[in-house]
Order: C-alpha cells, then structure tokens, then sequence
C-alpha cells in the first residue's frame, strides 16, 4: 500500500495544482488535501495495477490520456478508439477526480450523451448513466437552444458557477479535448475495457 500510495502522490499533486483556486475549493471542508486524497486511494481500493499503454496515466483503477488537439466530440470519440480506448466514463467520484486531475486545466469530452433520447444521459456503449453516477454543475444540463447534447468537464474559469470536476452538457459540435479512458489491463473489477473495444466503432 505504501508503494501504492506513492505511485498515486502525483495526482494529489496534479489535482491541486489544475487551476489553483478550482481544483482546491472542493476540499477546503475537508481537514487538509492529503488526507481527502489519501481517503479516496483507501475507498478506491488500490492495488498495483498492470502498467498502462504508453501515453496513459493510472488511476483508480484505469488508465487514462488527454489528448492535446480540442475537437468535436465525434473526432474525439475516433481519437480515443485509434488508441483502442473509449472517451472517459466516470462511474464512480474517484474516477471523476482522475478524469479532472488530468484534464490540465482544460475542458475535456466525457464518453456520455443524450443524443438518442433527450434527458436520458448514456455512455459510449448504451448503458444509462444514472443519477447517482452524475456530477452536474447547478443549473446544469440545461440543453440550451435544444442542441447541448453530449457531456464534457469543465471549471470554474468557463463558468463561475462551475465546481471543480463538474459536468456540463455542450453543442457536440464544440471543440474541447478528449480524456480517454483505458482500464488497466488484467482488472476483473472493470469489465466495461472489453465492452468498449465491442462497441467503440457502432456507438459512436
Ligand atoms: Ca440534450
Ligand atoms: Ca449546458
């Protein structure tokens, strides 16, 4: 655990340092960054998990790469599959802290729409994405114009009600970064790896 512990230092790091003042609001009730941070590993349930492709970051159990080039979400979608990923999927809150660890301060594709019915968010294979797996801003989604129907992560500097690791739902047609997700190889607890490699090219 304590080799463990220290493989994941570096996202306490990137997390706090992602926008200064975003990354670090959320856990300003929490008695210092290290022990939130510390406590998520702990609930995670990390282990040494097999190395990542070349390009993608561990954590919490998957592996993940933002891309450097902002694109509409489609291209995104395509970007990630060429890397034999998925465009990221947070199920669960240690998931959705990696994503907006790495995301660099940057405004990242998630793997999420509501294209085939308006309201009802699925991720890149079908499955729903249910309430309790959602972090939507406040106010947020709001379809503006009829049109906002695929899902990135934004900030606080995009819009000032925007809390760090919070969703919006975006014009897919807009161009932001894409954060693609890989599960680690050999995890049995991540079965959704082998579903988007199924699907990646008839979903998307
Ligand atoms: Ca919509
Ligand atoms: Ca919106």
């Amino acid at each position: 655990m304590l080799l463990g512990y220290r493989r994941y230092t570096p996202l306490l790091v990137v997390i706090c340092l992602t926008g200064i003042e975003a990354s670090c609001s959320r856990f300003r009730t929490e008695r210092s960054i290290k022990k939130a941070i510390t406590r998520a590993i702990a609930e995670a349930g990390l282990t040494l998990a097999d190395p990542c492709p070349d390009g993608f970051v561990p954590c919490a159990g998957q592996c993940y790469a933002r891309l450097d080039t902002a694109v509409a979400y489609d291209q995104a979608a395509a970007d990630c599959a060429e890397r034999q990923a998925h465009l990221a999927v947070p199920r669960t809150n240690n998931e959705n802290l990696c994503a907006a660890g790495l995301a660099g301060h940057e405004r990242i594709w998630l793997g999420i729409t509501d294209r085939q019915e308006e309201g009802v968010y699925r991720a890149f294979d079908g499955s729903v994405v249910t309430a309790s797996e959602t972090h939507w801003s406040q106010g947020q989604p709001d379809n503006t114009a009829g049109v906002e129907n695929c899902v990135e992560m934004w900030y606080r500097g995009v819009w000032n009600h925007a809390r760090f690791a919070e969703w919006n739902d975006l014009k897919c047609t807009d161009h932001v970064f894409p954060m693609c997700q890989l599960d680690c190889p050999g995890s049995s607890t991540h079965p959704r790896s082998l579903k988007a490699a199924d699907n990646a090219t008839t979903v998307l």
